[in-house]
């Protein structure tokens, strides 16, 4: 059944990013492999990387999933396409949907397509924060808790968004 534990770090600063999260995260939802279980709400977040881009609208789901991590990552890569992104090297450029493994159950695997847990979790605030609204007393893979993660983690201003992410629209 869909009993593996997964959090996505969701985000885009393109084309109406908040409509791009709540639409993704339903768009997940309806797979009918996958189950949204939770959300956070949304942030706004200072571009990491090059900062001649717009700001980020970021979030972070959990949901559980009887697919593989690879087969879940082809859905996300496909949901990244739908959603007109372009992979042309643009490594640190603006994009219009971006969706990220970040844990797959405890499981870590470092191949060409996928690491896990993610590599850049530790200091990205825009990752952190969201993660830990939703799941604030999980360890992290260094046996450290959560909290110590996010207190050691210089926020950048970010900001929360005051409206939550309506649940029952991405469920129905
Ligand atoms: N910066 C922020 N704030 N949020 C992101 O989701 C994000 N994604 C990226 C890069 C370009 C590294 N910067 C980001 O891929």
């Amino acid at each position: 059944m869909m009993s593996d534990n997964v959090f996505i770090g969701l985000g885009s600063n393109l084309s109406q990013p908040s409509e791009q999260l709540k639409s993704a995260l339903k768009e997940l939802h309806q797979h009918s492999q996958i189950c949204v279980q939770r959300c956070s709400h949304l942030y706004k977040s200072a571009p990491m990387g090059p900062k001649d881009q717009p700001d980020y609208v970021n979030a972070v789901c959990y949901l559980t999933t009887s697919l593989s991590p690879l087969e879940l990552l082809d859905i996300l890569q496909a949901l990244e396409a739908s959603h007109g992104r372009e992979r042309l090297g643009n490594k640190w450029g603006p994009r219009t949907l971006d969706l990220d493994m970040l844990m797959f159950n405890d499981l870590r695997i470092n191949t060409e397509r996928l690491t896990l847990p993610h590599y850049g979790m530790q200091d990205r605030e825009f990752v952190l924060v969201p993660l830990f609204e939703i799941a604030p007393d999980i360890i992290m893979h260094d046996g450290k808790k959560l909290a110590a993660w996010v207190s050691k983690c210089s926020l950048n201003g970010l900001q929360r968004l005051p409206d939550p992410i309506d649940f029952e629209s991405i469920a129905s």
